[in-house]
């Protein structure tokens, strides 16, 4: 049994006097491409990966839930199904109440659930952990009053959840990717009609995730202001969303939009196109095609988007001196810090890893955590026995 198993599962009988009935997972993710898109109905290219959330949960004759968080020095929330559900002062609890309040909106009869919860998603670097905290609640309670709700719904109801009750105006990719991954595999979702197409990884490759470890400031302002930006790029253009813009249009008409919404508009029009290219890319393992593309989506985030950090542009230089023309690496994620991601060839991940270990902490004093990841499937039960790949995934 994985030390995460262990712990949820011992935990949560230490504090509700009973093994738990159930366990449930839902991953965090890496998005190799396609960024800030999700919300202008574009593309996106991730994958889920082997860190994760677990939930051990049972059943409760009444209508109470409790919920044992152990990554938050094991605080305790407490609320009822059958009140009005409010928000409560510990913002992790909101993810939690957030998704049981869109439940029971929608029509799901509920009852009371003892939950306890942990997980390794490393939480703030832009890997989702939020993600999957809401997408493994949602698995919870379709397990224990066996909803009919598709893991297309738990996500939207994930992402109600944090839009509406914890206050974050993200798009659909993080809680979708967790809830409907496949193993060895990356999904180009088109974010409007939340269609999904498995794109196998490159062969020979591996996925490669460095934490930053800088802190993020602003995550959620600035995000919300980035969004409130393309909405009124869409609006000067006279779309529904910038993804109802080609290359070409945007060329004809970009001198309608005011400086920065134009610079905004340029990185989401451009990275729709990136993201699209780079799924074909990785089908045909074009490697060389994949890196152009997602150093060109570096530098839109970068000079256009405006939603990356020295740190972070420094760790991008590092690895792409290193790798060359043989990978792909570019800041994943909402921004502001956080982590970059690189695809490597398998040959080269350790030459990789001691490099990132050696010259970023000189250059930063911080010290990054390096991350050889597989790209793990979606939400679900989580077999009590089994050996967590998460516990063995190489960490430095
Ligand atoms: C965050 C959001 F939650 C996603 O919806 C997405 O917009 C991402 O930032 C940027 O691509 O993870």
């Amino acid at each position: 049994m994985s030390q995460l198993v262990q712990l949820v599962t011992s935990e949560f009988a230490n504090k509700f006097g009973a093994a738990p009935s159930y366990l449930l997972q839902a991953p965090g993710r890496v998005n190799l491409i396609g960024e800030h898109t999700d919300y202008n109905d574009g593309f996106v290219l991730p994958c889920a990966i082997n860190f994760k959330t677990l939930a051990a949960a049972n059943k409760r004759d009444d209508n109470v839930v409790r919920v044992l968080a152990l990554d938050c020095d094991g605080q305790v929330d407490e609320f009822s199904v059958s009140q009005p559900i409010s928000e409560s002062p510990q913002l992790w609890a909101n993810y939690i109440r957030g998704v049981v309040k869109y439940l029971l909106e929608r029509g799901f009869q509920l009852g009371g659930a003892d939950i306890a919860i942990a997980g390794d998603v490393p939480r703030g670097a832009g890997l989702s952990s939020s993600a999957s905290l809401e997408v493994v609640i949602g698995q919870t309670f379709k397990a224990l009053y066996q909803l009919d709700i598709s893991q297309q719904d738990i996500a939207l109801v994930g992402q109600q959840a944090e839009n509406l009750f914890v206050g974050c105006n993200c798009g659909i990719m993080d809680q979708l990717i967790s809830a409907k991954a496949e193993q060895q595999h990356a999904s180009l979702i088109d974010c409007r009609t939340l269609e999904t197409k498995a794109v196998p990884l490159p062969s020979g490759h591996s996925i490669v995730i460095v934490n930053s470890n800088k802190k993020r400031g602003l995550v959620d302002s600035e995000y919300n202001l980035r969004r409130e930006q393309c909405e009124q790029a869409s609006a000067i253009l006279g779309v529904k969303a910038l993804r109802d813009v080609d290359w070409q249009q945007f060329e004809a008409k970009q001198h309608l939009l005011p400086p920065v919404t134009l610079q905004r508009a340029r990185h989401v029009v451009s990275e729709n196109e990136r993201t699209q290219q780079a799924a074909i890319a990785m089908a045909n393992n074009d490697m060389s095609r994949l890196q152009a593309l997602m150093a060109e989506s570096h530098q839109s985030m970068r000079d256009d988007f405006e939603i990356t950090v020295p740190e972070i542009d420094l760790l991008v230089a590092i690895i792409k001196a290193e790798i060359g023309q043989r990978g792909g690496v570019r800041m994943t994620g909402g921004g502001f810090g956080g982590c970059v991601v690189a695809i490597v060839p398998d040959d080269m991940v350790q030459q990789v890893k001691q490099v990132v270990l050696r010259e970023y902490p000189k250059r930063t004093g911080l010290t990054p955590d390096v991350f050889i990841c597989s790209a793990e499937i979606g939400a679900g039960q989580h077999d009590m026995q089994l050996t967590d790949s998460v516990i063995s995934a190489e960490c430095a």
